[in-house]
């Protein structure tokens, strides 16, 4: 019998430790949930600096290993506690497409978000650049039209292998992030239904409850 595992997640409200804390519940693992100061920057205090130098969420504490990024926290809950049908093997169909979705949700996607996120929130007011925001927005306008017209073609339920996984939870993530700024395009209405459709799931409900 597998030992039950000693997790902890570091989180934050909002950030991108949802993903990890989605999947967590998704995989129905036993884990603490430890959160981190989020009302000062650097986040956290000095002993939180000790467990992720750049002071940042989330990070995952299993056992000995720390790991401090969500999409390496999903790939290593996946291969270390699975199996879990929230991943694609190398032998299925669309397992590259499964990667990149997995990856666009972070790597494509957080980068004019982050610059959105900054230039109409997180900057005190007089150090927002308009113009920034401006071209983040339109970007992330063009980033939710490739996930409506090529990540959910011909009326796609999910991202890739015909099932729900971490691929919509890396992209689900990052369009909750524009929701709750309110920079979500309304005019991407299959985008909309399938947010609508993941997050009704009960391993959504627990993951953002808090
Ligand atoms: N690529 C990392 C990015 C981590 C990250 O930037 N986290 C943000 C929250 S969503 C954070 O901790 N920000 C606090 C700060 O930068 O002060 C991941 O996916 O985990």
């Amino acid at each position: 019998m597998t030992a039950t595992p000693d997790l902890v997640l570091y989180h934050g409200p909002n950030s991108r430790s949802l993903r990890a804390r989605w999947m967590l519940e998704e995989m129905g693992l036993p884990y603490t949930l430890e959160p981190v100061a989020f009302d000062r920057r650097p986040i956290g205090d000095d002993a939180y600096g000790e467990i992720h130098p750049l002071r940042k969420v989330p990070v995952l504490r299993d056992g000995a290993d720390l790991v401090r990024d969500s999409i390496a926290i999903m790939e290593y809950l996946a291969a270390r506690h699975g199996p879990t049908d929230l991943v694609l093997t190398p032998a299925e169909a669309e397992y590259g497409r499964f990667l990149e979705f997995l990856q666009f949700g972070e790597a494509g996607m957080l980068m004019p978000l982050n610059l959105v996120v900054a230039h109409t929130a997180l900057l005190p007011e007089d150090q927002r650049n308009p113009s920034l925001a401006k071209w983040g927005r339109m970007e992330c306008d063009k980033l939710l039209n490739f996930i409506e017209t090529t990540g959910l073609a011909g009326g796609r339920e999910y991202l890739a292998g015909g099932r729900f996984t971490a691929a919509d939870i890396s992209v689900g993530y990052s369009v909750y992030l524009l929701k709750i700024l309110r920079q979500f395009d309304r005019s991407a209405t299959g985008v909309d239904a399938w947010f609508k459709r993941i997050t009704a799931r009960d391993a959504w409900k627990r993951a953002s409850a808090t």
